[in-house]
């Protein structure tokens, strides 16, 4: 073999040659290791990965028989002839092996046959090989199960579906079967019997991930352009390779924790009076708000960074009359800019060359909703920081958190050439590539921009981005619909996206378009209650969905719900805080904790809440009892205190006011007081609920706003209770402690 290969170390790397072609193996860490074959580019600067996470690994090279062992404490990467591989567990085990056959399509259609199903509108996609300038096969167990990818539609498993990376703004109804939606996070878990790893491919351009729906001997990941270049993960479990994953691609910081509360909103709030009378009527109601959000109408004819003071009123007037009453302003910001000479953010943006340009040269420009429109290059610093000082306008009148729509980038004057220029990390590059990240570069600007400006932890929620914008942004699902299975896809999609890194995410609750009724918006915030971005929000067109629209019945529920969600914010908090260090979601399917258990492994109607929550939400219409499943230990009713031993399926009562939810025994939640906006009252009183005659449980504090807290400005609790007695002790103390913790048994 050592004629086929040669081969050199360098530090962490590996570069291997066989027949003019090149390998590059990185180790990164003992579990991490990167697989790069260069046909673009040898010195990827990665947009996901940020700085140099090589952690100096001890590591063996070997040739053998076959070829070359990269063998760290952990994992067993082979390199065989034409660069075939196998990784290996520390046992030696094989985890994940390349394919050695060719593609093979079950239907062969002639195109006698294809142009006939065309002639009628049939779609052929599937029917015809699609042979990608970058592609490479894994054998496929049949037991295997495929987790993550972000915000793919249909089932928490992604098993036997096949799926694009490529950004795409979909307004039409999402079917669980679609190939691609907003974001591309080219990240999955594979799992079977006794064995787990995750692959992320860090490649920007339209990539594809089939798994085993072409053929059930093989998955396999292709791309139009760019390099072969993956990570793989080992670990013991789920949880490992979460970790792992978002230790290359970085965490969700802490946000603020009033941006965790409830959100109302919805696109055809038309003026100040609109936003002024549905503030009026949250608090009239009792329902809990943090902000009424401000869609497009706000601005001055769609021109980003300005305001409608015809309809508005005066800048800022309307936003600190809110204010008084606890509300906070976000607002949304689109990347399209309105090509008009007399618009500043146009004017300049020309003047210093911030704009994309076509192929020939010229500022590049489509149609969004200002009309014609320019598209700022946010791939490069200088235009980041000019985009991020933008926000000044905005922020100088009040505005603490920044929606980012549109950013696929979406365009009504057909989709963007290919060739259109921009650029990433600084390096000027096509549309081709640059597509995937426009959305996490434009949160990236946000985010910095409003961290400056404000010196508080940034309120930025995103539709499009790539793997590792959780660094800088939450996520909604965008343009959901108000239908039954959309409710349904809630818990796997943002399951999926947890578990790809996005532990702030949310739904449009009571969906989008199309118009919800009185028991499906019930049922949606009822399931939403844990969701970490809680924002009711609807389409123009649409009727009405604000809590109080159809009545006492539905007020009253609703209310009840968003109070329990208010009530559990330190539990979502004490999540967070831990997300920093472990990477693991608020929201996570039982499969994560659970992963030997057969009963998870499809489970798509029912999530945990950190370890120690099970919620099981109604998701179909009419029903007013569902099955549970309870794994593995004790679990107790919230509602009635009732106790099940795990292991097995139970059916519970759920009538229209009631979403099924189980502590498990031995834990202690932190919960709060009611109020109508966090910072209405001091937090000063903790509430602890104890499950069980043993737990234990920690829980964390600190300001809720700034960066203090990485100062050490903080407190961590540690409780345990015992022979009826509770006792706290410090694990970390650096900030004024509540003044009263009080608890209350199950
Ligand atoms: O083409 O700003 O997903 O939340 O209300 C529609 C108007 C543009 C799409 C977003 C939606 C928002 C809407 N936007």
């Amino acid at each position: 073999m050592g004629k086929v290969f040669t081969w050199e170390v360098n530090d962490s790397t590996v570069e291997i040659k066989s027949n003019n072609q090149r390998l590059i193996v990185q180790v990164i860490t003992d579990e991490i290791i990167r697989f790069l074959i260069p046909k673009w580019k040898a010195d990827y600067k990665s947009v996901a990965i940020e700085g140099d996470v090589t952690v100096p690994t001890d590591f063996d090279v070997d040739e053998t028989e076959e070829g070359i062992e990269i063998k760290t404490g952990q994992v067993t990467l082979k390199i065989m002839e034409n660069f075939q591989f196998a990784f290996l567990d520390r046992y030696g085990d094989e985890i994940l092996s390349s394919y050695q056959g060719k593609r093979v399509i079950k239907d062969n259609y002639s195109d006698k046959a294809i142009g006939f199903l065309e002639s009628e509108g049939h779609d052929t996609h599937n029917l015809k090989k699609h042979e990608y300038a970058i592609q490479v096969l894994f054998n496929l167990r049949n037991e295997e199960r495929f987790y993550g990818m972000g915000d793919k539609t249909g089932f928490l498993n992604k098993r036997g579906y096949a799926y694009e990376n490529w950004n795409s703004d979909i307004p039409q109804i999402h079917h669980e079967n679609m190939p691609a939606l907003y974001k591309s996070i080219p990240f999955f878990i594979g799992k079977g019997a006794g064995y787990v790893y995750g692959m992320f491919f860090d490649n920007t351009f339209h990539s594809y991930l089939d798994f085993g729906k072409e053929n059930n001997n093989y998955f396999f990941y292709g791309a139009d352009n760019g390099n072969l270049d993956f990570y793989f993960m080992g670990g013991e479990n789920i949880a490992d390779v979460v970790e792992h994953y978002t230790y290359l691609t970085g965490r969700a910081p802490l946000p603020q924790l009033w941006t965790l509360g409830y959100h109302q909103c919805r696109w055809g709030y038309e003026s100040a009076e609109d936003i002024r009378n549905v503030a009026k009527e949250m608090r009239g109601h009792g329902i809990p708000c943090e902000s009424i959000q401000y869609d497009i109408d706000y601005m001055d004819g769609f021109r980003v960074f300005t305001w409608d003071e015809k309809e508005y009123g005066k800048p800022g007037e309307l936003i600190a009359e809110l204010e008084e009453d606890g509300f906070k302003a976000v607002c949304i910001i689109d990347p399209g800019v309105k090509v008009d000479d007399a618009y500043s953010i146009y004017s300049e943006g020309i003047k210093k060359d911030y704009f994309a340009h076509d192929k020939d040269g010229n500022v590049y420009t489509n149609e969004v909703w200002p009309g014609e429109s320019v598209y700022p290059d946010f791939g490069r610093k200088e235009v980041r920081k000019w985009w991020a000082g933008n926000h000044k306008a905005l922020t100088d009148i009040g505005m603490q958190g920044i929606w980012n729509d549109m950013n696929e980038p979406a365009s009504f004057n057909g989709p963007l050439p290919l060739d259109v220029k921009f650029s990433v990390n600084d390096r000027l590059t096509n549309h081709e590539e640059a597509h995937n990240v426009y959305g996490h570069f434009m949160s990236q600007a946000t985010y910095e921009g409003m961290k400056e400006l404000t010196g508080k932890r940034p309120l930025v929620i995103t539709r499009a981005c790539y793997a590792g914008t959780q660094k800088y942004s939450a996520v909604w699902t965008g343009d959901n619909q108000s239908v039954w299975s959309h409710l349904q896809m809630l818990i796997p999609q943002l399951c999926n996206l947890g578990m790809s890194g996005f532990t702030i995410a949310g739904t449009d609750i009571g969906g989008f378009g199309g118009d919800t009724n009185p028991e499906l918006l019930i049922r949606w915030i009822e399931a939403s209650t844990f969701c970490t971005f809680y924002r009711n929000h609807c389409a123009k067109g649409q009727m009405n969905q604000e809590p109080w629209q159809f009545g006492e019945t539905v007020l009253d529920i609703y209310r009840k719900y968003v109070k329990l969600h208010y009530r559990f914010l330190p539990y979502i908090y004490d999540l967070l805080f831990e997300s920093q260090i472990t990477g693991l979601p608020v929201m996570r399917p039982l499969v994560l904790h659970y992963e030997d258990d057969e009963n998870t492994f499809n489970l798509n109607n029912e999530f945990l809440v950190g370890e120690n929550m099970l919620v099981a939400p109604v998701l179909e219409q009419g029903a007013t009892k569902r099955m549970v499943y309870l794994p593995v230990g004790t679990w107790v009713n919230y509602w009635t205190g009732q106790r099940f031993s795990g292991g097995v399926h139970i059916i519970v009562d759920a009538p229209i006011d009631m979403m099924p939810i189980f502590i498990k025994e031995g834990s202690i939640i932190p919960m709060y007081e009611e109020v109508q906006y966090v910072g209405e009252e001091p937090y000063d009183t903790l509430k602890l609920l104890i499950a069980g005659e043993s737990a234990w449980g920690t829980h964390y504090q600190d300001n809720g706003e700034d960066f203090e807290y990485l100062e050490g400005e903080y407190n961590l609790y540690s409780f345990t209770y015992e022979d009826g007695k509770l006792d706290c002790d410090m694990l970390h103390e650096g900030y004024e402690k509540y003044t009263d913790i009080q608890w209350e048994k199950i």
